[in-house]
């Protein structure tokens, strides 16, 4: 008989191979046709599987809101100093991305995790904020570096609107906006930032659309999914300062000696 060889990959969310692209087995004419959008594409290549409207829809709303956070930061400032040391798009773009951790953007897993363990445990926020503090941690989600409750940040706002009025139950947002409640009595900066915010929604999101288990939902954030829809809207505005560099010819940056504080082990 015929011996088949066995696949070196497995693929599960995308076939190519037939007349028409298939994104987790619903051709690319019907995504256009049902206008599913870059959130429906989301949740199919992610996912496997059509989130309601008002998930793929949030999918939107966060890459809008985090594709851009100005030139200071550390994504903006890495891809900025790469393009203008003469490199490619890529390479700027990538030194940009891997800026991305727990200090910048790149706090929405853990934020997700820790939350989302407090609230099954029964934790009050009181109690996890002072757990935190105690073993020395910072929470995950919580804090920005400009954005205060004297200087909200519109962003958290919006995403804060789209949630509490389109998810049909939001109890771990409703817990880390409780923790802030209780940081921000401490310092007014320690809100609850954009990366809590977006963690926060995805686990309801996973728990409340009916279509994950709670295992899955918990797999898909251990995996980085909701890491992942920083570092997508990042990118956007990634590209964006790489070719505003280009654009205006900026030339090799080298940094001011007199920022500088030169200290030598020796003298
Ligand atoms: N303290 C974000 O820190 C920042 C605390 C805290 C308890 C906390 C810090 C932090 C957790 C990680 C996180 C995502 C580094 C941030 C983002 C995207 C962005 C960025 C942009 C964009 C800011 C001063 C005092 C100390 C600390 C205490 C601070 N954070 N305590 N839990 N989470 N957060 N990252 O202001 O007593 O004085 O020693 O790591 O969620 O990245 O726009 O910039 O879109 O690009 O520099 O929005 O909060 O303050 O670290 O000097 O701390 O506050 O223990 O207390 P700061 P620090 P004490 S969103």
């Amino acid at each position: 008989g015929i011996i088949r060889k066995p696949a070196a990959f497995i693929s599960t969310i995308c076939d190519e191979r037939g007349n028409e692209l298939a994104y987790c087995g619903v051709p690319i004419s019907q995504v256009l046709e049902r206008q599913l959008g870059v959130g429906g594409t989301i949740s199919l290549l992610w996912f496997q599987r059509e989130l309601p409207e008002w998930a793929s829809k949030f999918f939107e709303l966060v890459l809008i809101v985090t594709a851009d956070h100005g030139p200071a930061v550390s994504g903006a400032h890495n891809t900025m100093v790469t393009a203008r040391a003469g490199k490619d798009l890529i390479s700027s773009v990538v030194s940009g991305l891997l800026t991305i951790g727990d200090r910048f953007g790149g706090a929405l897993d853990r934020a997700a995790l820790d939350f989302c363990a407090a609230y099954d445990r029964g934790q009050h926020p009181q109690e996890f904020v002072n757990e935190k503090r105690a073993k020395g941690e910072l929470i995950m989600g919580i804090g920005h570096r400009v954005k205060s409750i004297n200087n909200p940040d519109s962003r958290v706002r919006e995403l804060k609107a789209y949630v509490t009025s389109r998810w049909p139950a939001w109890p771990v947002t409703r817990y880390a906006l409780d923790v802030e409640a209780i940081t921000t009595r401490k310092k007014p900066n320690l809100i609850l930032n954009v990366d809590g915010i977006v963690a926060a929604a995805m686990v309801d999101m996973f728990r409340h659309c009916q279509l994950f288990t709670q295992e899955e939902g918990n797999n898909y954030i251990s995996m980085g999914s909701i890491n992942a829809l920083f570092v997508l809207g990042r990118t956007i505005g990634l590209v964006g300062h790489y070719l505003d560099q280009k654009r205006m010819k900026q030339p090799l940056y080298r940094h001011p000696w007199d920022d500088i504080t030169y200290m030598s082990p020796l003298n």
